[in-house]
């Protein structure tokens, strides 16, 4: 995909915010830290655009990007940040579990894992939630340049296995690896799309 223009559009923080012109729309999620932001930054050829976070876990908002006019990106707050005051984690279920149930132009969900480590018990309840709301989905798995070529197969394969899924996507935006297939994926989901 040749990305013409891409915008921050807005933060919406409660259903009443989400835009209702029909693009469809790409949902990344995961666990803070995990490298959401990033991700979004590194397929869209911007430094900057997503905020890479120092404060994690502070805020929960969807953030919305448009893209070539034609469809958004959608930053989730990520999970499982310890330090996050305690509302904020204890409502992350029900703000992703909303936005999932109710989102009809959610095309794709991008479920992020960090390469090196074994899913998170938070991965498999998003995992079970994308399973439920029978939201199309694929697994990246990010920071894959911090791997060995041997370490990072072994963990596919662990990833694969642990969220039954039949393909994982190894992933970095260090090195832009998996940003063509990640793209193609995007491509077919929109592509999909009626509205
Ligand atoms: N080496 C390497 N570092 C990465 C990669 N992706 C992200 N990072 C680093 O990981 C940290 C977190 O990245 P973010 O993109 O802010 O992660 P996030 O999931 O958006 O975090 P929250 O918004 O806080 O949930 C930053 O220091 C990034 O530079 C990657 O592919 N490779
Ligand atoms: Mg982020």
């Amino acid at each position: 995909m040749k990305v013409t223009s891409a915008e921050f559009v807005k933060s919406a923080f409660t259903e009443k915010d989400w835009p209702r012109d029909g693009r469809p729309e790409v949902a990344f999620l995961g666990r803070s830290n995990v490298g959401k932001s990033s991700m979004i930054n590194s397929l869209l050829g911007v430094k900057g655009l997503a905020r890479t976070s120092s404060t994690p876990g502070r805020t929960q908002s969807l953030n919305y990007f448009l893209i070539n006019q034609k469809f958004y990106f959608v930053d989730l707050p990520g999970y499982g940040y310890a330090r996050a005051p305690r509302e904020v984690r204890e409502s992350w279920g029900e703000f992703v579990t909303d936005y999932l149930a109710k989102r009809e132009p959610l095309v794709l969900s991008i479920h992020i894992v960090d390469s090196r480590h074994e899913p998170t018990k938070l991965d498999l309840q998003l995992r079970e939630w994308l399973t439920v709301y029978a939201k199309p989905r694929v697994v990246v798995a990010t920071k894959s340049d911090k791997l060995s070529n041997n370490d990072l197969r072994k963990n596919l394969e662990r990833a694969r296995r642990a969220l039954s899924v039949d393909r994982v996507i190894a992933y970095s935006a260090a090195t832009g690896q998996g940003r063509e297939e990640v793209w193609r994926t995007i491509e077919e989901n929109i592509t999909d799309f009626r509205f």
